[in-house]
């Protein structure tokens, strides 16, 4: 029985890892994907949480369209702030991966952002006031890769 247990755990494991749904299948996408919008936002769920995930293929950056850029949809208490932290992967030898966040409300009004320069790690706290919010990741200056970013948020009480 507890080898029938394993046995469907690496299959499923395996399905995630091989069979990705979405427009980015043929190329490259994580678990989390198919996130391009608002409307496909991957739900978080509980807080505290650390997303894996990476940006691939001729991303969307801060000024023109592409097809890769992640959103999450998130809540958390009143009570408490948001910390959301974004780890971008480190340099290639040519290649500099600027990353921003951004955090939008439920009507998709942006309401915080980090854009530091280079690939410098982002952040934003917030108090989400119990609602719902978006985070968006993007690239801020086209480059892409299928090292994976950490994403992660942290609730502080503030009762
Ligand atoms: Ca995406
Ligand atoms: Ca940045």
């Amino acid at each position: 029985m507890k080898k029938l247990v394993v046995g469907m755990l690496s299959a499923l494991v395996l399905t995630l890892a091989v069979a990705p749904h979405g427009v980015n299948a043929a190329n490259y996408q994580d678990g989390y994907e198919n996130n391009d919008k608002f409307a496909d936002a991957y739900p978080i769920g509980q807080k505290p949480f650390a997303i894996l995930a990476s940006l691939w293929g001729d991303p969307t950056t801060s000024t023109k369209s592409g097809w890769d850029e992640d959103f999450y949809e998130v809540t958390s208490s009143s009570q408490n702030e948001l910390e959301i932290t974004l780890q971008v992967p480190k340099n290639s030898a040519t290649v500099t991966y600027d990353y921003d966040l951004e955090l939008y409300d439920a009507n998709f009004n942006l309401v915080a952002s980090s854009k530091n320069s280079g690939n410098k790690d982002e952040k934003i706290v917030r108090n989400l006031q119990g609602k719902k919010h978006y985070i968006r990741v993007y690239s801020y200056n086209d480059s892409y890769t299928t090292s994976k970013y950490i994403l992660t948020g942290l609730e502080r009480f503030l009762g």
